[in-house]
């Protein structure tokens, strides 16, 4: 049998405890074993296990083999690849409605085709925990019907996406995490990422007892996702909130995007008990979506062939070069339509990075029968879906993706 390293610490991607490997809880497979203490009696119970069989598989109390596995604290059940791969958690965080859902989605379906950066490869840690991701790529990516129009839903802010255990007797509930095995050469990682809700990231939507944004706390790279069709100023260079909003843009500007980056800024520090005066502990890239919509206001346009590069894949993350004058550019769309946002970022770290991309690649269409904003999935042509993870993922493993790292 192949010998296994294990990482000397894990954290768990549910309630980012951290524990060592031997802590590790196994799930019961025999039937009498119903019930289990933190996650109800629908589960099957969790258990520290004394008898192994000769492959080393933890036996349960009543004598069956069990291969699955837990988190000590929370129970909920951890792919084997956590007990050997480290682990980046990256944390996606943007108002309500920026496009965070979309991005996701097309992320993910375009780098598991392979043909996003060379030589990378990225599979699921496990499809049965991944069910969030795999949804939201079937609407848009991988329907069975191409031709009928139809969107993501909006992300619920409770829910299925979320799930609950008792600790104590007091009940949480934490966001699903989709995990991901990303290999390059010889390196591996186990990349997590979760879908929040826009609201969580809104002041005061952070409770001790659903730790919806947690991740903060563990997470080696911001992607901050940004709408630009959220703010006044580039509405009226659109020609107004009829216009954009009829392009799946916001067309309004009820929420400050500046404080929502403000608000996770906050929260990284409570949760890591920093100091204001200590710079945050990772880097912020922001994501600037739905470029389909106001990329022609960039100077030069924000394009697949940005730059006149000639590209045959719009889902391959650009060079570093096409990324830098990419930066470039939306450096100075911001500094003239959103200053304030450019202000905070540069605030927070003077070393930021925006990445342009656009998740759908075209805008969609309002339903002449309920007005819905819909898209038929043929039509779906993302423009660098990926590039903000990636670049976010350079900053976090600079040795993985030395092609992205500034120099
Ligand atoms: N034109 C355009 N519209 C987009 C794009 N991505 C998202 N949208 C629109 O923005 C809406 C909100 O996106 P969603 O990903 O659900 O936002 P979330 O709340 O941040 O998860 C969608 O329903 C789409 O209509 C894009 O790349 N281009
Ligand atoms: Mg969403």
């Amino acid at each position: 049998m192949a010998t296994r390293t294990l990482v000397p610490s894990l954290t768990c991607p549910h309630c980012w405890s951290e524990f060592p490997p031997a802590q590790i809880r196994f799930i019961s497979e025999h039937e009498a074993l119903r019930g289990d203490s933190v996650l109800g009696e629908d589960a099957q119970m969790r258990f520290l296990p004394s008898r192994f069989d000769a492959h080393g598989r933890a036996i349960d109390p009543l004598g069956t083999v069990c291969s699955r596995m837990a988190c000590r604290r929370c129970h909920l059940e951890l792919p084997p690849s956590a007990l050997e791969l480290p682990q980046t958690i990256l944390s996606i965080v943007g108002a309500p409605g920026c496009g965070k859902s979309v991005m996701l989605a097309a992320a993910t379906f375009s780098l598991r085709s392979g043909l996003v950066v060379d030589g990378l490869s990225f599979l699921d840690a496990d499809p049965t925990l991944n069910d969030l991701t795999l949804e939201l790529e079937a609407s848009l990516f991988r329907s069975s019907t191409p031709d009928k129009p139809t969107m993501i839903a909006k992300t619920d802010l409770s829910g299925r996406l979320y799930r609950s255990f008792q600790i104590e007797d007091a009940s949480w509930s934490a966001p699903k995490p989709q995990l991901f095995v990303c290999s390059r050469g010889a390196r591996r990682q186990l990349l997590c990422l979760y879908d929040n809700a826009g609201e969580h990231f809104l002041p005061g939507r952070d409770t001790p007892h659903e730790p919806v944004t947690r991740h903060l706390a563990a997470s080696r790279a911001l992607v901050f996702v940004v709408d630009p069709t959220q703010d006044q100023r580039v509405v009226e260079r659109l020609g107004g909130a009829d216009v954009v909003r009829a392009l799946g843009g916001a067309g309004n500007s009820d929420q400050r995007q500046d404080l929502v980056l403000i608000e996770a800024a906050n929260r990284v520090r409570r949760l890591r008990a920093m100091s204001v005066n200590d710079p945050l502990p990772f880097r912020i890239v922001i994501a600037l979506a739905k470029a389909d919509i106001w990329g022609c206001l960039t100077e030069p346009e924000i394009r697949a062939d940005f730059g006149g590069v000639p590209v045959k894949n719009t889902i391959a993350v650009p060079s570093l070069e096409v990324l830098e004058g990419a930066h470039a550019a939306c450096v100075a769309f911001l500094q003239e339509c959103m200053p304030e946002l450019l202000a905070t970022a540069r605030a927070l770290d003077p070393k930021f990075r925006i990445v342009p991309f656009s998740g759908l690649g075209r805008p969609p269409s309002r339903s002449a029968v309920d007005s819905r904003l819909t898209i038929c999935p043929r039509d779906v042509r993302p423009v660098w879906p990926a590039a903000p993870l990636v670049v976010a993922l350079s900053e976090a493993e600079p040795h993985m993706f030395a092609e992205y790292v500034r120099r």
